[in-house]
């Protein structure tokens, strides 16, 4: 609730609505006591880093919690996507939404691959497997689809295009930790998946991603590609890079993981508050997440229709920001829209507009939007 209610907004000169600024993405901190016993170890242990005992219990309750195989951590997403690509040898083109975090084109494009960008679903704002059409050629090395808001991508659909055209299909899942797609963990799915545990995510640990796969000998890969290519003290098997999670890193990991029901819990009782409070204003639509499956609640989408709204996203955006309300334009502009990509073309997607939705929460966050 706000602190105060001023009948003047404060983008007008009125008292903001909160005293202390409210934050999308502040952070989930696990319980202390617990975390500052764990830290006391590790210090008295002065194991801190190199695929230590807390990094591998973080790994299997990561395999466990998501139903893979495999789970190889790694110190951010974007580094484990970077990895992930290297040790899968892809050179060419990679398909991928415009929507998304730069980090999804960035991780590509750092390995020297080329984004091909698609336009997303208006509704689900997500990868339309449907518009992959023609941009499918001999140079595809792979799809890269992307989960958002703590929904899962159409993966079936993806899946058959990518196994159609024999090559892999990769799921960026920095959102979509906990989740499920038709009633499948996310680990359990034949693509192999990216999470990030950035300070932002429901699961945080500081900073962190890792790999979920099913394919043994690619875990086996990525391993040693994290560490240099280290094969035990000595050997260097092959080309690395050092993408390795830390042990205090893997400490709030695994305390994160330990509450996930609990954050869930309060993101879904503040997305419903926020419904509840929100839904009878003209012109703002919640993103509707599919109530068959299973979804971290993680972010508060609003979409924002230009023709009943009086407001367009970025005139709310401004007078949020005022109240101390730090609502976020997640993700504006689109990645084709950024310096490093605005030559490449936004394949098959004559209606494409700037987003114009918004997204307003001080505690769990997001945007998207068309109008
Ligand atoms: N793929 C997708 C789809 C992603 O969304 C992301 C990351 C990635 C890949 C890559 O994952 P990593 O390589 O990061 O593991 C944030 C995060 O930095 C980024 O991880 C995240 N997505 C993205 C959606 O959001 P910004 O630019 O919004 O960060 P920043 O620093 O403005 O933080 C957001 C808000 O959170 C701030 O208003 C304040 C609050 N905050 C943030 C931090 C770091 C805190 O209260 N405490 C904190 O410690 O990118």
């Amino acid at each position: 609730m706000a602190d105060f209610v001023s009948e003047k907004l404060a983008v007008l000169g009125g008292r903001p609505a909160f005293a202390k600024p409210r934050h999308v993405g502040m952070p989930n901190i696990p319980n202390r006591e617990i975390l500052h016993a764990r830290l006391d170890e590790i210090l008295a242990s002065r194991r801190l880093a190199n695929d230590g005992p807390y990094v591998r219990r973080f790994e299997a309750q990561l395999a466990d919690m998501t139903g893979a195989p495999h789970a190889v951590a790694m110190c951010s997403a974007m580094v484990a996507m970077q990895v992930l690509f290297r040790a899968l040898e892809l050179a060419g083109e990679v398909i991928t939404p415009s929507f998304t975090f730069i980090a999804t084109a960035h991780a590509a494009a750092w390995e020297r691959l080329q984004p091909v960008f698609i336009d997303v679903d208006p509704d689900t704002h997500m990868i339309s497997p449907d518009r992959i059409g023609a941009t499918l050629t001999a140079r595809t090395q792979a799809i890269v689809g992307v989960h958002l808001w703590g929904s899962t991508c159409d993966v079936d659909a993806l899946q058959a295009i990518a196994d159609k055209a024999r090559i892999p299909l990769i799921l960026d899942a920095a959102h979509a930790f906990g989740c499920t797609s038709r009633g499948r963990l996310i680990g359990a799915l034949k693509a192999v998946s990216v999470l990030s545990f950035h300070a932002t995510k429901v699961v945080q640990s500081l900073e962190g991603g890792a790999v979920l796969t099913g394919d043994g000998d690619l875990a086996a890969k990525l391993r040693l590609m994290r560490n240099f290519g280290f094969q035990g003290y000595e050997r260097v098997g092959c080309l690395g890079t050092n993408a390795k999670l830390n042990e205090v890193s893997a400490t709030f990991g695994i305390g994160c993981i330990e509450e996930f029901e609990s954050f869930v819990a309060v993101n879904r009782r503040n997305l419903e508050q926020y419904q509840s409070s929100l839904m009878n204003i003209p012109g703002l639509r919640f993103y509707r997440r599919d109530p068959t499956e299973k979804s971290n609640c993680q972010y508060v989408i609003l979409d924002i229709d230009p023709v009943s709204c009086p407001l367009m996203r970025d005139e709310l955006v401004d007078p949020l920001h005022a109240e101390n309300i730090f609502a976020r334009k997640y993700f504006s502009p689109g990645c084709h829209r950024q310096s490093p990509y605005q030559d490449v073309v936004l394949s098959e997607c004559p209606t494409h507009r700037e987003p114009t939705g918004g997204a307003i929460d001080g505690a769990a966050h997001g945007n998207g939007g068309f109008g």
